[in-house]
């Protein structure tokens, strides 16, 4: 079972734009930030009250055949991704594998921060992009 969401996240066309906004509407302050060029995402993480606890995950593409490009192309800004902390990626991958779902990843790919990712894909968890994140 996860341990806890690690983060919710969402698209935006522009990071910067969108941190700004953030800030100013919400007072969410930017406690990360990097470049995904495997994903091709620029992404920044937000926190939310406790430092500790659930962040919101801002992506923007920094590549037109990304797969936060296609989202913007096909369904606007808004949340594209629930992601879960779990122990150990490739034992709950196998798991998950093994009740039939679909992971994306033969193997665990690099995420935010030197974490190790995996995702379900949507169409076998109810229309949701499940994304499991261990820990560095
Ligand atoms: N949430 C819910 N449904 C989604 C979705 C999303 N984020 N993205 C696509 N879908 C739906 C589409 O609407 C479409 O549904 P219909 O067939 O009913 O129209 C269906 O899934 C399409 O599936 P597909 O053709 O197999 O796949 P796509 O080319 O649309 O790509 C996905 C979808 C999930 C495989 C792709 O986005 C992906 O590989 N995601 C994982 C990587 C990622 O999201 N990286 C960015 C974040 C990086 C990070 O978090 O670190």
């Amino acid at each position: 079972a996860p341990l806890r969401i690690d983060h919710v996240g969402v698209a935006v066309p522009d990071l910067d734009e969108a941190v700004r906004f953030y800030a100013e509407t919400f007072g969410m302050r930017c406690v990360h930030e990097e470049t995904n060029e495997e994903q091709g995402v620029r992404e920044a993480m937000l926190a939310i009250g406790d430092d500790d606890g659930p962040r919101l995950q801002l992506l923007a593409p920094a590549r037109p055949d990304s797969a936060i490009a296609k989202f913007l192309d096909r369904s606007g800004p808004g949340m594209q991704q629930l992601a879960y902390t779990v122990a150990d990626v490739e034992a709950t991958s196998a798991a998950l594998r093994a009740r039939g779902l679909r992971l994306l990843y033969d193997t665990p790919r690099r995420g935010t921060a030197g974490s190790k990712i995996n995702f379900v894909h949507p169409k076998d968890a109810g229309g949701v992009l499940v994304e499991l994140v261990e820990p560095a």
